[in-house]
């Protein structure tokens, strides 16, 4: 199963376009936060051809009924998908690690920093796809591509967006 990960596109419409336009044979797409309205877009653009799952970041506004951390099942695996402020990513992954375990989850999927991160791990792999519209690790935006077998480890695609 191929799944799209991405975040931090911060309303940017042309970002959330590239990154659909990029990978449009996912099946699922994760979005860790800043801005919820982005998975909302890429939801419209995907149409019945994937379903979106999102959480919100530190620059959407609070809302009981979009939880900050929620775990994702999809081919055999568990993913907590978090945008990452609240268990401290911008000091190191500990903390996200430590939750993700709790969850029994074996990938844990977060934004908020900018940059990109992959550390196909045992127990937990963890992945940032970086900002699609704000990179903080070069010029062009960035999301990813996961393959997802059951029983085998993730399979990480880093993609950049060739723009600013
Ligand atoms: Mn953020």
């Amino acid at each position: 199963m191929k799944i799209g990960i991405f975040s931090d596109a911060h309303g940017s419409m042309a970002a959330v376009e590239q990154v659909y336009a990029i990978a449009p044979d996912c099946a699922l797409w994760l979005y860790a936060g800043d801005v919820a309205s982005d998975a909302h877009y890429l939801e419209t653009l995907a149409g019945a051809g994937a379903t979106v799952r999102f959480v919100p970041g530190n620059c959407d506004w609070p809302n009981a009924n979009t939880p900050e951390t929620i775990v994702v099942e999809a081919a055999g695996h568990r993913l907590l998908l978090t945008h990452g402020h609240v268990y401290g990513v911008q000091y190191g992954t500990r903390f996200l690690v430590e939750a993700a375990a709790e969850a029994n989850c074996d990938i844990a999927v977060y934004g908020h920093t900018h940059v990109v991160e992959y550390t196909l791990g045992t127990p937990i792999t963890v992945l940032n796809p970086g900002s699609a519209a704000r990179p903080r690790d070069g010029a062009f935006g960035s999301f990813m591509t996961v393959d997802l077998l059951p029983g085998k480890a993730p399979s990480v695609h880093v993609h950049r967006l060739g723009q600013k």
